[in-house]
């Protein structure tokens, strides 16, 4: 590693203390033995877990495979308490994480991260904090989340709302009394549909303003089974390898090839089953050509209108809920829990605002196009986030030769495997727009993407450079590898997906993921290692780009092979 040219210049600035910012602070800053200084703007560690404690908040990949995987003694010591956790279950781990590790001496909380500026001569990145501190580092590894950006509220007025308003993405941490309330909830996404669940509960009133019905179906929660626990903390390498190669990173392994190729009795069997089994397995792990064919999309769309229809007491008001005119699966699929069945209750009520659109909040509640008002004492917002590029745009990145990130990606995201962009330098984005991320296990999303950089800096430092960034070439042919890979499924056909960009007025209608699979994606990783890091540049400082020699390369590979193994065993 090139020696601190200032004293005031680290080796890694990380941002985010979530999932991704404490691994990548235990990686850097204990495997590497780097200086590594981490923001994030929350008052603890947590990410999504630490905004996101709305009422219902709830992890929907099994906890037991949402977690991590680096360190066995932890995966083995923790207990989780159910099969999917809410989340103060979630952020009481990720504060045990930051505990057993001594993350926390490492991290600047209450600090957001505002610019970040590459400096060319230098080869350091600068990063400026909103009170007007300057870093300096030699790379910056963002933790900051793909999911972190609340979209901004669309509704003129909002600032005149004479009661309370929430957004689930930033929810207080004070209890939130609904009892004798009249609330209202904007957006039935994931976010929405576990909320609306909770508030049914307690509100004196809820009123539902739905624009898109979704395909909601069972998460199958339930307490711990001791002995299922015991076994797959027997099995946990096992486990984690079997997730490792699945398109999702969950250890399913019963989808059958095609929908149309059984009898409608057996699909039906299928679909019951997947169905009571609960979590993503209707989706994911009952018939392998659900989000590429819409005919096969077609037979499961029809399975789950039909149950929405027998949970739900008022054909008219299940007639609102069942979505039509879009396939399942191409907005992210919600999991629930008594969803539908909290429309039965005489105390919620659901609006059509596709047919009515909001018009604008007024001090009262909200005004539909057609000029009626609904009043409320509280507004709560589920309507979604910025997803993928927005929280990378948010940090006002500048890259080489004051090429700005949003300049770059005007036309949608443009990276390299979704971890680095041309002409940004040593700025790896985990979990980033064009990778796998939101459609993995996100933990171990993170660990991958933490571990491929944790390769490539000790390639760098052990043949010394210290400069890493895509060819223009190797990230206009991953683009083109996205795009291709989305239009090869049913994506395109969702109006409204954030998957797509398309929840955002006037972003860019780009695919933010790679719909390749996880396992596929991390073949090509391995592969672009093998191959001396393909489609990279590496070189020393400021110098010219020196061409790379694959050396090391297998030995490190090895390495972290050898370490995953140790930490599994
Ligand atoms: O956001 P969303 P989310 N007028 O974008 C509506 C993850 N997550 O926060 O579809 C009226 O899915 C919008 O309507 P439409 C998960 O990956 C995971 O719920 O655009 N309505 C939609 O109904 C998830 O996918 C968990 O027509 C408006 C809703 O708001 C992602 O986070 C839990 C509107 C937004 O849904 C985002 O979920 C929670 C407007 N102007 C979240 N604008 C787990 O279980 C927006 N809407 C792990």
């Amino acid at each position: 590693m090139v020696t601190s040219p200032a004293p005031d210049t680290r080796d890694a600035i990380v941002v985010g203390a979530g999932f991704a910012g404490l691994y990548a602070v235990h990686v850097l800053r204990d495997d590497l033995g780097l200086d590594v200084l981490a923001f994030d703007a929350a008052g603890d560690v947590g990410g999504t877990w630490y905004w996101n404690r709305y009422p219902g908040a709830r992890v929907d990949i099994e906890s037991v495979h949402y977690s991590y995987s680096f360190d066995d003694d932890l995966q083995q010591e923790w207990h989780w308490s159910e099969r999917f956790c809410a989340q103060p279950e979630i952020l009481r781990y990720l504060e045990h994480v930051a505990e057993r590790f001594d993350l926390r001496r490492s991290i600047r909380f209450r600090t957001r991260i505002t610019s970040l500026t590459w400096d060319d001569a230098a080869s350091l990145w600068t990063a400026t904090t909103a009170t007007g501190e300057a870093h300096r580092a030699r790379y910056v590894i963002s933790g900051a989340g793909t999911l972190s950006v609340p979209k901004k509220p669309e509704f003129p007025g909002i600032e005149d709302f004479a009661g309370e308003v929430y957004s689930t993405g930033h929810w207080p941490h004070e209890e939130v009394s609904f009892a004798g309330k009249r609330v209202g909830i904007v957006g039935v996404g994931s976010s929405g549909i576990q909320a609306i669940s909770e508030i049914a509960k307690t509100a004196g009133h809820l009123t539902v303003l739905q624009r898109t019905p979704n395909y909601a179906t069972p998460i199958g929660n339930h307490p711990t089974d001791p002995a299922q626990e015991a076994a797959e903390k027997a099995g946990y390498a096992a486990i984690r390898a079997a997730s490792r190669n699945h398109f999702l990173g969950v250890p399913y392994s019963d989808a059958q090839p095609s929908a149309l190729a059984v009898t409608p009795e057996e699909r039906r069997r299928v679909f019951d089953d997947r169905w009571d089994r609960g979590g993503f397995r209707l989706f994911i792990d009952s018939f392998g050509d659900i989000l590429f064919d819409r005919a096969a999309n077609d037979t499961v769309a029809g399975y789950i209108r039909d149950r929405i229809h027998e949970r739900v007491d008022d054909p008219a008001v299940a007639d609102l809920l069942a979505p039509e005119g879009y396939p399942y699966g191409t907005k992210r699929p919600p999991l629930e829990t008594d969803y539908y069945e909290a429309y039965n209750r005489p105390t919620v009520s659901l609006v059509d605002v596709r047919a009515n659109p909001i018009d604008a909040v007024t001090p009262r509640g909200v005004r539909l196009a057609d000029g009626t008002e609904h009043e409320f004492d509280i507004l709560v917002l589920a309507t979604g986030f910025d997803a993928c590029t927005g929280p990378l745009l948010a940090m006002g990145v500048t890259g080489r030769d004051g090429l700005r990130l949003a300049d770059h990606w005007a036309d949608g995201p443009r990276t390299y495997l979704g971890l680095m962009a041309s002409g940004f330098p040593n700025l790896f984005m985990i979990t980033g727009p064009q990778s796998p991320s939101v459609l993995y296990n996100m933990p171990l999303a993170i660990e991958d993407h933490i571990d491929f950089t944790a390769d490539a800096l000790r390639h760098l430092r052990a043949t010394g450079r210290d400069v890493v960034e895509p060819t223009a070439e190797a990230e206009d042919e991953w683009v083109a590898h996205t795009e291709e890979l989305a239009r090869a499924t049913l994506l395109p056909d969702s109006p409204t997906s954030w998957y797509m960009g398309r929840n955002v007025p006037g972003k860019p209608r780009r695919v933010l993921v790679y719909l390749g699979g996880a396992p596929a994606y991390r073949a090509r990783c391995d592969e672009v290692v093998a191959r001396g890091y393909e489609g990279f540049r590496l070189s020393a400082g400021s110098d010219h780009p020196a061409d790379d020699t694959a050396d090391d390369t297998a030995d490190h590979t090895a390495d972290r092979t050898a370490d995953r193994a140790v930490a599994q065993a």
